[in-house]
């Protein structure tokens, strides 16, 4: 971690190709509109955009893996065609595989690798880059899993297994990005001490990718009733704080504001060396 040079921290944009989500639910669900939608936060600045096809909101329920496939694809295929980095969010190994043949270069897997035994060996053989996040359990029970003595401590020491098992089947750790996830098996207050002890995670030694956007834990800052829309400030804020802790990335829905909140950053941090 390091908070000595201009920021260089990515900007991960969020195309949820679902009729569900909580944070944009419905918006980009035809494949059309989340291919324009993705071509909208590479102008805004977005370096990476992550499609995914299943929601993972509290109580969510499982997608089919044949809809999964064919909601997140095509979407895929037409943005990496276009020379944009794509992530594709999915804990299914097998659409893991097809959308890395459609061009997507990364694998962005809330799970780690813990809800399909088949996807280490898909990221072992494809080569590509994998976001591995802290996850306890899926979404139907994942707010009863947020148990812990030391949440920093324990959400270090579970994505460290996930870091041995990735490695026992022929993943290099150079592929590797840790997340924390936010707001997964963890209640409001678990995931402000994962935030301000990022150091603890950060002893791991690999990149950190952060996905606070329009979360739970945000909106309770907010006045009760506050459109979810008006999370995207609180968000650019975190992602600012994350990048000075020394974040690779963040993942956001509202592009625009984070890439002006980082380019602040990068001012104040050159204006301190000059
Ligand atoms: N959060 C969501 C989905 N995918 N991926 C990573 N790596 N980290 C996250 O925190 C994360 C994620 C849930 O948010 P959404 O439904 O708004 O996409």
């Amino acid at each position: 971690m390091t908070d000595g040079s201009p920021s260089t921290t990515l900007i991960m944009g969020v195309v949820n190709v679902t009729p569900d989500s909580f944070s944009d639910g419905g918006r980009w669900f035809d494949a059309d509109a989340a291919i324009q939608h993705g071509l909208d936060l590479v102008a805004e600045g977005a370096d990476i955009v992550d499609v995914g096809g299943e929601s993972t909101r509290p109580g969510a329920a499982r997608v089919e893996p044949d809809e999964e496939l064919r909601r997140v694809v095509s979407v895929v295929r037409e943005l990496a065609a276009r020379g944009i980095r794509v992530s594709v969010d999915t804990m299914r190994a097998s659409t893991a595989l097809a959308a890395v043949e459609a061009g997507a270069e990364i694998i962005n897997d809330v799970s780690a690798g813990l809800a399909d035994d088949a996807m280490a060996p898909i990221v072992a053989e494809t080569g590509v880059h994998y976001v591995a996040m802290h996850w306890r359990g899926h979404s139907d029970r994942m707010d009863s899993l947020s148990v812990y003595d030391d949440v920093a401590v324990e959400v270090r020491d579970e994505l460290a297994t996930r870091i041995d098992a990735l490695a026992d089947a022929g993943v290099a750790s150079d592929r590797l990005i840790l997340d924390p996830g936010l707001g997964f098996s963890k209640r409001g207050e678990q995931n402000w001490e994962l935030l301000g002890r990022l150091d603890v995670l950060a002893g791991l030694g690999l990149p950190i990718l952060i996905g606070a956007s329009r979360k739970r834990f945000l909106g309770a800052l907010l006045p009760e009733g506050a459109d979810v829309l008006e999370r995207d400030l609180p968000t650019a804020v975190v992602s600012v704080l994350s990048a000075q802790a020394g974040a690779w990335g963040v993942r956001v829905h509202d592009v625009r504001g984070t890439r002006r909140a980082l380019d602040v950053l990068g001012a104040w941090q050159s204006g301190r060396r000059g």
